[in-house]
């Protein structure tokens, strides 16, 4: 597609891009896996990858574990509206952009609606395992609020995981706070570690009663941040980082970054693309700084390989969200209805729940394994080939959705003897109330254009035609199939069909990152 430019990874290495370049992924590091086919490291990390206290914790936190984010829910309570920076694509009539898509407002609540709030979700929702404080603004410039909800939610409810979001600048001051509550996972924004890149990111802070700006400011963010990192390391609080990657002021340096944050401890790395709108009123989004296109967001992840593991399954939640991730149920936890609703905490019941929940993860892990194994043991050799695949998916680890009511497709990197989940793509719901509504399969199309097929469970005559005429193979004989052994065998059905000649295997272009607010018609007001 002319409308985007391709980076490589040499070109990111030396600081800039190359239009007209198409990416050739770097094989290996956080992508690769084991020839028993299990992840090496990475969210998509497994019991034998680390010691088991730690994966104790990240077994059923939602974004520390890729696999536990398809069976478990997080919540997040807006409870800390004020912030002690400035980022330049941030609004503050908006959430905090460092954990959510610019453009939502969350409703603010006071710590103590906030634990009423947690404990009528961990009600209904027996699966939900971890409340995070996102904002609206910065956990940390809002201490009192952020501490006093998670006090009193490690003393009523024991089983909930907690973990916190902070741009860092307070974080050294507060991290025997952390620790006391057992406030077991922190992310970190950190957007660089040379502060002159910084100071294009960050144009101020509020820094001991003052207002500091430029080289200065950004110095100071970045050695809290690190000084912050090396902390939480050495109390044994995990870390996640998060990045926004800004095209031209900060992909090449997210390298660096990559590297800093590992040498400090970082347990994950979360590289999340800038989304940039006029209407969103940031410094960025009026002065036409563009996000990045998939390709180059996975061309900056792909080149991180080998250093800090890699978070991709990121959704960029708002500050009061609700339920699995990719999923929102926050409307249906307003205080009002929260105030007619009967809240029974019942710490055994979710326990059950969630051993059941465990089962079936395990199950479906094992499928995975085995499909990996099989393909390991192919005679088919491995010559290198690598082909994006889109999946549509309603959980469960299956090819189980209609094309028309994918509200995004899950992106696997498929080679002959691999299958390796690097993302997913939102899209607007093409299929509203029993018709499709054609106007959105260009932006569909456009949403995984980097992939040859698209996997689904039924697909419809028009859509099939278009991705048809825009060289992405729909498939639907692989309904209701584990995914991974779906993509591997319409894989290797690809390369059989190349091999006899019967179909030309060629690369693909790139994709377009959704900017605008979502519009799909399942109760998400934006994300
Ligand atoms: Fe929330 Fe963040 Fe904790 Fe997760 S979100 S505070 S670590 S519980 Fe997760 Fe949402 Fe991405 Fe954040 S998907 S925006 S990484
Ligand atoms: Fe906005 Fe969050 Fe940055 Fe504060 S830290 S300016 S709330 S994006």
């Amino acid at each position: 597609m002319s409308h985007t430019a391709f980076v490589s990874i040499g070109d990111l290495r030396r600081g800039k891009a190359a239009p007209g370049r198409v990416v050739e992924a770097a094989a290996g590091g956080c992508s690769t896996r084991g020839a028993a086919g299990k992840a090496s490291c990475g969210s998509s990390a497994g019991p034998d990858d680390m010691p088991p206290a730690i994966w104790e914790k990240v077994k059923n936190h939602p974004c520390y574990s890729e696999e536990a984010h398809h069976h478990y829910a997080r919540m997040h309570v807006a409870v800390a509206p004020a912030c002690n920076i400035q980022c330049n694509y941030c609004n503050r009539k908006y959430d905090c952009s460092n954990e959510s898509r610019p453009g939502v407002v969350s409703q603010k609540l006071t710590p103590d609606q906030a634990v009423k709030k947690v404990l009528a979700v961990a009600s209904e929702i027996p699966q939900m395992t971890v409340l995070g404080i996102a904002g609206p603004g910065d956990a940390l410039a809002n201490p009192a609020r952020t501490f006093e909800t998670f006090r009193r939610l490690n003393e009523h409810a024991p089983d909930i995981k907690l973990c916190l979001s902070t741009n860092g600048l307070a974080l050294p001051q507060y991290v025997d706070e952390i620790c006391r509550y057992d406030i077991d996972h922190v992310t970190i924004t950190i957007n660089m570690v040379d502060p002159v890149v910084g100071a294009k990111i960050h144009p101020w802070i509020f820094w001991d009663h003052r207002r500091v700006t430029g080289l200065e400011a950004a110095q100071i963010l970045h050695e809290q941040q690190m000084k912050g990192l090396e902390m939480l390391t050495s109390r044994g609080v995990l870390t996640k980082i998060n990045s926004v990657l800004i095209p031209g002021i900060n992909d090449a340096h997210l390298i660096d970054v990559n590297r800093e944050v590992k040498k400090r401890g970082a347990f994950l790395h979360n590289i999340m693309p800038l989304i940039s709108e006029p209407e969103h009123g940031t410094v960025f989004g009026l002065a036409g700084q563009r996000g990045p296109s998939a390709q180059e967001l996975k061309a900056v992840q792909d080149a991180c390989a080998g250093g800090a593991n890699l978070m991709r399954h990121c959704r960029q939640c708002r500050a009061d969200a609700v339920g699995l991730l990719g999923e929102d149920r926050s409307d249906e936890f307003t205080l009002d209805r929260i105030d007619r609703m009967e809240v029974v905490y019942d710490l055994d019941r979710r326990r059950a729940y969630q051993d059941k929940v465990e089962r079936e993860r395990q199950a479906q892990h094992q499928a995975k394994v085995d499909a990996l194994a099989e393909a390991g043991n192919a005679d088919a050799p491995d010559d290198g080939m690598r082909v994006l695949v889109a999946v549509a998916t309603e959980g469960h680890g299956k090819v189980n959705q209609h094309f028309g009511h994918a509200t995004e497709f899950q992106i696997y990197e498929v080679g002959a003897r691999s299958a390796v989940f690097v993302g997913h793509r939102r899209v607007d719901l093409y299929c509203r109330g029993g018709y499709g509504e054609d106007e959105q399969l260009p932006s569909i199309v456009h949403a995984i254009g980097d992939c040859h097929a698209v996997l689904v469970s039924k697909i419809g005559a028009c859509p099939r035609d278009e991705l048809t005429a825009a060289g992405i193979e729909p498939v639907d004989r692989y309904a209701h199939e584990f995914i991974e052994r779906a993509v591997l065998d319409w894989f290797s059905h690809y390369r059989q069909r190349v091999a006899r000649g019967a179909i030309v295997h060629q690369p693909r272009g790139d994709a377009r990152i959704r900017q605008g607010a979502y519009c799909g018609g399942t109760g998400v007001a934006a994300a």
